[in-house]
């Protein structure tokens, strides 16, 4: 995650369009946020206890404290390039809020059903969220030019394949109670899909001037 911070700082710093910048400010703001929650996680800081009936559980609090405010964040970054409005916007991060907020209840829930209705909740507000994705944020995206669309379309559906994969590792990991993927391979998991969503995802947004450049003038 540091890594990809200095990246994007480095490929940023000539950069001075203001609108261009923006995605930089959000990007680099997601990766920094990222590196200081890993590192409060790997120092033994982000980690708590959660009794479930007569198990203790290991919750690392931080990454939901990551994913509050780096996920609005990414989708803010997704909703620039398709050229949103506020209204969409909003009910974008709102929902993502919604997720992130009733995900962290779910994994300080203290018994096994009460977590599942919560991670319940959680996925519903997900599906939601992707279904304005697909619906309202791709149509704005189809008012941008053919290069700016197809960069949204490629985001878009990486956004979705990862952004799926975490309700499920967390279900079959420790969190869900079902102990089907041992902390080791859930952590390994998350550090995967954050990595990809985050720093893959920055990559692939700023790799091209000219294709940002045209999502951020007016036609
Ligand atoms: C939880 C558990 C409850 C159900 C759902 C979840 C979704 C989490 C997501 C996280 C995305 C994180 C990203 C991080 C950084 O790049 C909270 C795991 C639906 C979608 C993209």
């Amino acid at each position: 995650m540091t890594l990809g911070t200095l990246y994007f700082l480095g490929r940023g710093r000539g950069v001075r369009d203001p609108k261009m910048q923006q995605f930089y400010i959000i990007t680099i703001f997601v990766t920094t946020i990222a590196a200081a929650m890993y590192f409060a996680m790997a120092t033994g800081f982000g980690v708590t206890e959660v009794t479930v009936g007569d198990d203790a559980l290991t919750i690392y609090w931080a990454r939901y404290a990551d994913w509050i405010f780096t996920t609005p964040l990414l989708l803010l970054d997704l909703a620039l390039l398709a050229g949103a409005n506020r209204n969409t916007i909003a009910t974008l991060l709102g929902l993502d809020v919604f997720m992130i907020g009733t995900g962290t209840i779910a994994a300080f829930a203290a018994t096994p059903g009460t977590r599942i209705a919560w991670w319940g909740i959680s996925t519903g507000a997900l599906l939601v969220l992707l279904y304005v994705l697909v619906g309202t944020l791709s149509k704005s995206a189809r008012n941008q030019s053919a290069e700016v669309a197809s960069l949204f379309s490629t985001l878009r559906n990486l956004l979705i394949v990862l952004w799926l994969l975490y309700p499920v590792v967390w279900i079959l990991g420790t969190e869900g109670t079902f102990g089907i993927l041992p902390l080791y391979w859930e952590t390994a998991a998350f550090m995967i899909l954050d990595l990809s969503a985050k720093v893959g995802f920055g990559v692939l947004l700023l790799r091209s001037h000219t294709v940002l450049e045209r999502a951020i003038t007016p036609t």
